[in-house]
This record gives structure tokens, sequence and C-alpha cells, in this order.
């Protein structure tokens, strides 16, 4: 079926970037992601987070991007990569300093199973960073398996390390 039109789908989109500066990595991913078959929706707040994984790194900037989208999986996935390789991303390090990732958490209520891409994201459950940002977009949230996605953040302890991000420079306010 690659190639049919396909019935516009709600996907949201996990933007990290702890290299450089991050802002502007995060902006011109979302401006880069837009085009032919995704439209950028609604962004949540940028949030500053403890690095997760590997914790002698710079802390993150988080962002989610709720999009539109006509593309199959695989095709947004490419396009995530694709931005991610314009914006000079190298996969080396597993969990080391990025300069942007662009993670697909939800394609709708997709379960996906494939080499390369698992939807929802894998350790969406277990990453304060990316529900935060999440559940300011959709508050009540359920995951496909019925979990709801405010209880799973209750459950994590470093839930309240995830603020909104404040340049500190003009009066600290939050960054939208
Ligand atoms: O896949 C996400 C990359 N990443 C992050 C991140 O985006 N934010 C935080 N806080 N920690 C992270 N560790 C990794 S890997």
């Amino acid at each position: 079926m690659d190639g049919a039109p396909r019935a516009a789908v709600r996907a949201y989109l996990g933007l990290g970037s702890n290299v450089g500066d991050r802002a502007s990595r995060l902006a011109e991913a979302a401006a880069k992601l837009e085009g032919a078959g995704v439209r950028v929706v609604r962004r949540s707040r940028l949030y500053e987070t403890p690095p997760w994984g590997k914790p002698d790194q710079p802390a993150f900037l988080n962002q989610v991007l709720e999009v539109e989208t006509t593309l199959a999986p695989s095709a947004l996935l490419a396009r995530c990569q694709a931005v991610e390789r314009a914006l000079g991303r190298l996969r080396a390090e597993r969990w080391g300093p990025r300069v942007i990732d662009v993670d697909i958490l939800l394609y709708g209520d997709a379960v996906i199973r494939a080499p390369g891409l698992v939807v929802p994201h894998a350790e969406l459950p277990r990453r304060a960073f990316v529900l935060v940002p999440l559940l300011e977009l959709r508050p009540n949230l359920t995951l496909p398996d019925g979990r709801a996605a405010a209880d799973l953040l209750e459950g994590l302890p470093d839930r309240g390390a995830i603020v909104p991000w404040s340049t500190g420079a003009r009066g600290g306010a939050a960054q939208v």
C-alpha cells in the first residue's frame, strides 16, 4: 500500500538536545519536520531536564510536538531521521550527548513492533522528560494498552526535576 493516500493521523514527536544552542536546534527541528505530509499542530513548552541514562553530561532541553501526518509510520521515521542528520546528529554513543534527537512517541493509537520502530516509544512509560511535556498537550492521555499517562508519571521519582525552561536573562519567562 506504499504510496496510497492515507487518512491524517495525530502523532506525537519527542525532541531533545543537550549540545550547543539547544533551543535553536529544537526550533529548527520543528521547522524541518514540516513539509509534505507533516504539519505541526501544537508544541509543548521547552523543559530543562537532567540527563537520563548517562548522568555525566549537560542538561537537555526537551519538547513534544503534536503533528498531523498522512505519512506512514516508516515514512515519518525517515523524516525524523533526515531532520536529525540535517542538524548534524551523529549516531554515536548510546545515551550520550546529542545535538538533536527526534523520536516518534505515539502514532494515533497504533501499536508497532518492527525492526527499528517501536510505537508507543518503548521508553515512554519510564521517561518523565517525555511524559511531562506530553501531558501538557494531552492531560487525559491514555496509551493504547489502557494505561493513563498521568498514572505512569506519578510513579516516576524524577518527575519533579522536569521544569519549564527559563533563560533567566530577562525576568525568566518560560519559553513557549
Ligand atoms: O532519546 C532521548 C535522548 N536522551 C535524553 C533526553 O532527550 N532528555 C534527557 N533528559 N535525557 C536523555 N537521555 C537521552 S539518551
